[in-house]
């Protein structure tokens, strides 16, 4: 589909690279297993290039975040990586013309930091769909559904680890009475079993419920884990470490909820090996996890092949990383609600004019030309700490 060859898209020139920094507070802070976030430090990729004389700018969002907790990547990393080893092995091709789709093959003698090569991956793309007036859901073929109407895909929102069940459950009641149609609740151990209970008996039987353990248990703790099985939750999303692939295929016949992997997977490669072992009962798709939104539509296809459910994750993205994210997860092996919150789950004010509205627990697939986005400049002047500028090309 998006192979070079058959690809609707023309490479494009580009002549430099911006990497800008930008400061975001979130609206109330989101606690993890790893940690607490309360601003977010975000890196954004901005190409500057040309096509047949014309120039046209592609934005493309990392979603390492400040430091390494979720995985090894970190935004200060990202950033150093793209200037000294990732940026320089495009700037050949960067003068002839930049196709998305050979991104990942220039990139590929870097080991590593798929969140810093995906972010780069996306912001090509964006160009050269910009440049071909397309967006993203159209180049999927997600930009209406069977019957010709415009996509929406179900919302679920990520809810962050409160410290009593009482404050837990006026937030999920916040984000039932938003519409939210299926509710994440992170977990660890000290705040798992009872807030899993209370927040099931808030919401009734009916309203889809899974949780995300961020890899804070261990192999031992598989009986203590089936303890969720009474709460019939969707899955439970990488309880055990990023590298424990056994672990996790042995506590998916512990267990009877399906096991999700997430961090685990940063690869179409990995993805299908924790199938075959038995690890990865669904998988949840981050493009920046696994290099960008290509090696995410693969892992998607590999995925449907197989059979195993898949669903879109978030990483606390603006509008960029958003707005393509709805598109992906229109595609039909996404058969689970995604972590697509509406923009104001977690920003008071978005970088784009458009930002992610949920409406009856949906959201429309956005068909702007590009990844689905226009930025709002003036403001995302206003919140940019820094400007790095990366020339590829004369
Ligand atoms: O973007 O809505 C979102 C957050 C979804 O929970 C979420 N992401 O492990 O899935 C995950 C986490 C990673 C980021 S936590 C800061
Ligand atoms: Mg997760």
């Amino acid at each position: 589909m998006i192979s070079s060859n058959d690809s609707p898209l023309k490479p494009v020139r580009i002549e430099q690279v911006e990497l800008r920094r930008i400061a975001m507070p979130l609206v109330s802070p989101f606690r993890t297993s790893f940690g607490v976030e309360t601003d977010r430090d975000i890196l954004i990729v901005h190409v500057e290039a040309d096509l047949d004389g014309v120039a046209i700018d592609g934005w493309g969002e990392c979603v390492a975040l400040g430091e390494p907790t979720y995985s090894a990547e970190y935004v200060n990393g990202a950033q150093r990586v793209m200037v000294e080893h990732l940026l320089p092995r495009l700037a050949d091709a960067a003068s002839e013309g930049i196709d998305a789709a050979d991104v990942g093959e220039l990139l590929r003698s870097v080991h590593g930091h798929p969140m810093a090569k995906g972010a780069i991956e996306a912001a090509v793309l964006d160009a050269q769909l910009r440049a071909a007036g397309m967006s993203f859901a159209e180049l999927l073929g997600t930009d209406t559904d069977t019957k010709g109407r415009p996509s929406r895909i179900p919302s679920g929102v990520s809810v962050g680890i409160h410290d009593t069940v009482e404050a837990l459950l006026t937030t999920v009641q916040g984000y039932i009475d938003d519409g939210y149609v299926r509710i994440k609740l992170k977990i660890e151990p000290g705040s798992d079993i009872e807030h899993v209970a209370a927040v099931r008996d808030l919401i009734g039987p009916d309203v889809p419920l899974q949780v995300d353990a961020n890899t804070a248990y261990r192999r031992t703790d598989g009986q203590h884990l089936a303890q969720l099985d009474q709460f019939d939750l969707l899955l439970i999303e990488q309880p055990l470490a990023e590298e424990d692939i056994v672990g996790h295929a042995r506590l998916a016949d512990e267990v009877e909820t399906p096991i999700c992997l997430d961090e685990s997977l940063v690869s179409a490669e990995g993805t299908a090996d924790a199938i075959e072992l038995g690890a990865c009962e669904i998988a949840n798709i981050k493009p920046g996890r696994v290099g960008g939104y290509l090696e995410a539509i693969r892992i998607h296809d590999l995925c449907l092949a197989r059979g195993v459910p898949v669903w879109c994750g978030g990483m606390v993205e603006t509008g960029i990383g958003r707005a393509a994210n709805a598109a992906l997860a229109a595609l039909p092996g996404f058969t689970l609600p995604g972590d697509i919150s509406a923009s104001t789950r977690f920003y008071a004010r978005d970088i784009v004019t458009d930002p992610i509205t949920v409406v009856d627990g949906h959201v429309t697939v956005p068909t702007t030309p590009g990844m689905g986005f226009d930025i709002d400049r003036p403001f995302l002047d206003s919140v940019t700490t820094s400007v790095e500028t990366i020339h590829l090309s004369p």
